[in-house]
């Protein structure tokens, strides 16, 4: 069958955050490229995941133009609160690092990023199918895919795999190049949207003797509530009446008494895992986000991640095309696994400290505890989660 050849400088697989923030950024620079996106645009638009945005993906995102909506509509935060003993402990992050982050949830984050990419005709071709990518090897790599029926090769000079942690770019790593690195959590988390008002101003992760708990938000009536669940469980097990009992069973006394429960209009549950693959660039192709790396939640960090590679990566691009360097794109991958890992270990971290393991002895919940104390008794321990949430330098 006849096959469409198109091509172009970057060839980029995964129209999610870091594929769509990848375009934009390249061609803010005079690099073209053509995003492939499996999904329809509101398939990926109706996906509800991240909330909170580092200071530095602020930064980002303004710098680069997309900061107007994100400043107007996002909710500054300066400092979140833990809830644990039934005590309650703020985390304030403008007094600990003179920084802070936003609340602004992923999905608008899309919204601006494809509302970008409108400007450019053929800068993501969405439902695009069988994405497979060719001779990543080599100095002439090209990804193939179908679109209506049609046969299509895009040839390029690289390859940004932004597929995600189900993409097709990880797997064109060879085996015996590769090596990954997991922890399964064992836990999940039941996520809920309700049009309520936020039970708190600031974000609430509770660690109660039920399990965890986590109070954020997208606006002022638009709420969203986690709470730790058995990883076998499904939405249908949980009723909306079951979800917000537990939820109050998890809070600080007070926070229960005030939350408004209300019907839910999302509820999904999520697995928790720590995943890295390295490295993250073989030959033409080169990894950033999820297609790389997974973080639990626990720490806001994996959009922050897809956003942070991204950055890199661009720089690397950039410097290849306009000084003719491969600096940048040979040490790619030990640049961004350095910050990726930072995250990792903070993602596991405060994941430890929250949670209530199934099969945690006495000694774990004794270590638990003590890290507990260390951030009410020492400033310097408060600091160091408030300059790894607000997020460390890029
Ligand atoms: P994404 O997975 O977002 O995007 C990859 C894109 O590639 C997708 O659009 C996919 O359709 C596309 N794709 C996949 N295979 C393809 C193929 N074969 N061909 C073409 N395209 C293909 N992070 C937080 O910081 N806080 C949270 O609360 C949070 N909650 C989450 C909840 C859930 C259920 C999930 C799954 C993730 C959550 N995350 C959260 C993490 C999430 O936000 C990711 O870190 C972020 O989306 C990473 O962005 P990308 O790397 O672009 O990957
Ligand atoms: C969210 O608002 O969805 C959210 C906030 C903080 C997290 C995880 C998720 O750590």
């Amino acid at each position: 069958m006849s096959e469409r050849t198109q091509r172009t400088q970057v060839a980029i697989i995964g129209g999610g955050p870091a594929g769509s923030l990848l375009s934009h950024l390249l061609r803010r620079h005079g690099v073209e490229s053509v995003v492939l996106e499996r999904r329809s645009r509101d398939y990926v638009l109706s996906r509800i995941r991240a909330g909170v945005l580092e200071h530095g993906s602020v930064q980002t995102l303004t710098e680069a133009g997309l900061g107007e909506r994100l400043h107007r509509e996002g909710f500054e935060h300066e400092g979140v609160h833990l809830a644990f003993g039934g005590r309650r402990l703020r985390i304030d992050f403008t007094a600990l690092t003179g920084r802070s982050v936003t609340v602004y949830g992923q999905t608008e984050v899309q919204h601006d990023l494809y509302g970008a990419l409108d400007t450019h005709d053929g800068a993501i071709v969405f439902d695009a199918e069988d994405v497979a990518l060719h001779d990543v090897s080599s100095d002439r790599p090209s990804v193939t895919y179908r679109k209506d029926g049609v046969a299509h090769r895009l040839e390029a000079d690289w390859i940004a795999g932004c597929d995600g942690f189900h993409g097709p770019s990880r797997s064109a790593i060879p085996a015996d190049v590769l090596t990954t690195y997991e922890r399964v959590y064992p836990f999940g988390w039941l996520g809920v949207l309700s049009r309520t008002p936020p039970v708190s101003d600031e974000l609430i992760y509770a660690n109660s003797e039920r399990g965890f708990a986590l109070c954020s938000m997208r606006n002022e009536n638009l709420s969203r509530y986690y709470v730790q669940a058995p990883l076998e469980d499904s939405p249908d097990d949980w009723s909306d009446d079951r979800f917000w009992s537990e939820l109050v069973a998890r809070l600080p006394e007070e926070a229960g008494e005030q939350l408004v429960t209300g019907p839910s209009i999302e509820k999904s549950i999520a697995p928790l895992r720590s995943f890295v693959a390295e490295p993250m660039r073989h030959g033409r192709l080169l990894l950033a986000g999820d297609a790389a790396h997974i973080v639990p939640p626990t720490g806001a960090k994996g959009l922050n991640l897809a956003m942070s590679d991204v950055v890199y990566l661009c720089r690397a691009l950039v410097d290849h095309y306009d000084a003719g360097s491969t600096t940048g794109l040979d040490e790619y991958s030990a640049t961004t696994l350095r910050r990726v890992w930072k995250a990792v270990r903070f993602s596991w971290w405060m994941t430890t400290v929250l949670h209530r393991f199934p099969d945690t002895d006495a000694f774990d919940f004794q270590i638990q505890q003590a890290e507990l104390g260390l951030l009410e008794e020492l400033e310097a321990a408060r600091a160091s989660l408030a300059e790894n949430y607000v997020g460390l330098p890029i």
